[in-house]
């Protein structure tokens, strides 16, 4: 959970991408890297298999500071998607205050998105997070492919959850950003009415928000 220091006035957030193996998730973390441009100095931490698979997870560390002096740190975080880390995903959800589900949005990949999906309710009922109790996110990505859901079956498909929907081609960067957003948005309205950040801190949803967009299109412009 969200990791309040009252003396030193910081936060800290924990953001997770899930997903099966392959979706996207680390492509998501490379673009939003990518977007902050090289003057901010900071690392993307990825520890990768010789196959370039994700072996334990990848690491983006964001950090701001608002106008009341407030610090407020990001981490983003992604899983090793392989059935066989399954360890791996609960210990990484430890402690998430929002997930982003990055579902490959093609129809072959139907089954692998089902389990994944599941994989992520199982763990983090063993981690005693309520699925009520986190933002969640859903990312259908890889829309440049062929044999993909339609658009119309993505509205459909978002229409019956609560979740917001993000359509991306996390690889050419679109929908990335939006994605990252609406994570980061959801998740602060969430923290806000559970540990009332805006009256406690004094920092409001959309200070929030403009400093971490901030930050990410750095490196764009
Ligand atoms: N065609 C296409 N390929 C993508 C897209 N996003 C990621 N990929 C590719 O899918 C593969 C797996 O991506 P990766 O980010 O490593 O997946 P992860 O296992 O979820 O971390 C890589 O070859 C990526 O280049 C996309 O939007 N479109
Ligand atoms: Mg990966």
């Amino acid at each position: 959970m969200v990791f309040i220091d009252i003396q030193h006035r910081e936060v800290t957030l924990k953001l997770v991408y899930y997903g099966p193996a392959l979706s996207g998730k680390t492509t998501n973390l490379q673009q939003l890297h990518r977007m902050l441009g090289d003057c901010t100095g900071t690392q993307l931490m990825t520890l990768n298999t010789r196959d370039d698979r994700t072996l334990f997870f990848d690491l983006l560390p964001l950090q701001m500071t608002t106008a009341g002096g407030m610090s407020i740190k990001v981490k983003l975080f992604t899983v090793p998607g392989q059935v066989y880390h399954a360890a791996t995903r609960r210990i990484v959800l430890q402690g998430a205050d929002g997930v982003v589900f990055v579902a490959d949005s093609r129809i072959s990949e139907t089954r692998g998105n089902n389990e994944s999906f599941a994989d992520l309710r199982q763990n983090l009922a063993e981690n005693a997070i309520a699925f009520e109790d986190i933002a969640v996110a859903i990312q259908f990505n890889k829309r440049d492919l062929e044999g993909i859901r339609s658009d119309e079956e993505v509205t459909r498909i978002a229409a019956k959850g609560s979740e917001p929907v993000f359509q991306a081609t996390a690889i050419q960067g679109i929908g990335v950003a939006e994605t990252f957003a609406g994570l980061a948005s959801t998740t602060w309205k969430k923290l806000d009415r559970r540990y009332e950040l805006d009256r406690r801190f004094g920092v409001s949803h959309d200070q929030f928000m403009e400093r971490l967009m901030g930050l990410v299109h750095r490196g764009e412009g």
